[in-house]
């Protein structure tokens, strides 16, 4: 018998480079990806995986590299977890696929008990599953419109919210989501966002929903608006955490407005910033709830959750699609619950913020170029600028990503700018490797700035 929880199926749990980065098996497979997967796939660190588990991504040249992006806050079990694998392997050998509107089977029905349980809120609640974050962002929207009879959304400045035609009219940044591919979809309004780094000194939570809220009300009109949709802290768009007391007002205004209040946590979801979800550190508690990303350990899944009586305003027959809720997705999705349960992975995330940002603080006294320092849980960024300014600086971002790419640790960037750099570990990620990862990015520093 296996322990599920022993990490004896992942790789050593170790940086180690036996070749340069990318190694000449991954520099072959780039030119084979080259010639056949269109240029528009980017990729941010041309290394081709053979294996990854715990807090490792080994390639296929045999480097070790720590991972410092879980896939994009995906694999927060870690990868390959031995619970996610054993419930695939067991449910795969059973049967793969019915489509769940032409014939149900229980995993679907317990992933959708366990949404219940697990977002904020005791009230009645339903929900249906999706194949990614954009989809589910699509639903949700489809969901408030059926249920208000109303078309206006609004998001906020730096949102990301996807690639599929809707979710880019969604997505504040134009390169590379949107640039050339509309027309995009009407009815959408943006307001600005609560980013204390980079609004007026000073200005409070209370303060910028007031500022978003008067555009609503003028540009809109309260009554027009179906859905008021919002990352309770933004992913793609920088880790921007908006000041407190920002959520719970937009949350308050679209009870008063009778609009509904869709937190999207995709990237925030599943223990990721050390609670459950991201919205729960101010008591609030969305209308609906997108989900996808960690829920799943790595495997396609996505909802939306949400009140019962808006779930359940929807016909017959609005909601589906072939994929949704595959029954090996929703083996992973129990399985990837179950381990965050019992590794108590919130508690996990935030032992990882405790780490990472007196670390971070510290470099910062000897770096000027690190403006602002931000995130919650295993959600934590950087962002960079000129020194002693807030103009953006992507090209040193780009560098300092680049030198920790070539010393084995995998890091992301994000922001409207580009100028910021991102850490989103798999929250099974030993404290060791954690911190040798700081290091590298202390050296990547010192070498390029
Ligand atoms: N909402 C908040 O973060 C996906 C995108 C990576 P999909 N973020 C990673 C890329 O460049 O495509 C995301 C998100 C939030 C929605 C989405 C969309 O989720 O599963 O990528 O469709």
């Amino acid at each position: 018998m296996t322990d599920l929880l022993a990490p004896q199926s992942s790789p050593t749990q170790e940086r180690r480079l036996v070749t340069e980065i990318p190694g000449p098996r991954s520099r072959e497979l780039m030119t084979r990806r080259s010639a056949t997967v269109s240029a528009g796939v980017g990729t941010t660190l041309p290394v081709f995986v053979a294996r990854a588990g715990g807090g490792v991504v080994v390639d296929v040249d045999g480097n070790s590299l720590i991972d410092l992006g879980a896939g994009i806050a995906v694999v927060n079990v870690g990868n390959a977890a031995p619970r996610v694998v054993a419930a695939v392997q067991e449910q795969v050998a059973a049967f793969t696929h019915t489509c769940f509107m032409v014939t149900p089977y229980e995993g679907y029905v317990a992933v959708c008990e366990e949404l219940a349980r697990v977002t904020p809120g005791d009230h009645e609640k339903r929900s249906a599953l999706f194949n990614s974050g954009s989809e589910a962002v699509e639903n949700a929207v489809k969901i408030a419109r059926v249920a208000t009879n109303r078309s206006a959304v609004i998001v906020f400045d730096h949102a990301y919210h996807g690639r599929t035609n809707l979710t880019m009219a969604l997505t504040a940044k134009n390169m590379p989501y949107k640039n050339g591919f509309g027309p995009f979809a009407p009815e959408v309004y943006r307001v600005p966002m609560s980013y204390p780094f980079r609004d007026a000194d000073g200005l409070s939570g209370a303060e910028a929903a007031t500022r978003a809220i008067r555009q609503i009300e003028t540009q809109v009109g309260a009554a027009n608006v179906a859905a008021v949709l919002i990352e309770p802290i933004q992913g793609e768009g920088g880790f921007v955490v908006p000041a407190s007391g920002f959520l719970p007002a937009v949350a308050e205004w679209c009870s008063q407005a009778g609009a509904v209040f869709i937190a999207d946590e995709v990237q925030t979801g599943f223990c990721r910033t050390g609670d459950w979800f991201a919205s729960e550190h101010e008591g609030v508690v969305p209308d609906l709830i997108t989900l996808a990303k960690g829920m799943a350990g790595g495997l396609p899944l996505a909802a939306v959750t949400g009140r019962a009586e808006l779930m359940d305003a929807v016909h017959t027959g609005g909601l589906g699609g072939t994929y949704g809720g595959n029954p090996l997705a929703c083996a992973a999705a129990l399985a990837s619950i179950e381990t965050m349960r019992e590794l108590d992975l919130a508690g996990a995330a935030r032992a990882i913020g405790d780490t990472m940002l007196p670390r971070l603080r510290a470099l910062q006294e000897r770096v000027p170029a690190i403006g602002d320092i931000r995130g919650r849980g295993a959600m934590i960024a950087i962002e960079l600028v000129k020194a002693g300014t807030t103009e953006p600086d992507p090209a040193l971002t780009a560098a300092v990503a680049r030198h920790c790419h070539a010393q084995g640790v995998v890091v992301l960037t994000a922001g409207t700018f580009g100028n910021v750099l991102r850490f989103l570990p798999p929250l099974v990620i030993g404290q060791d490797l954690l911190s040798e990862a700081l290091d590298v990015l202390d050296a990547a520093f010192a070498a390029v700035s």
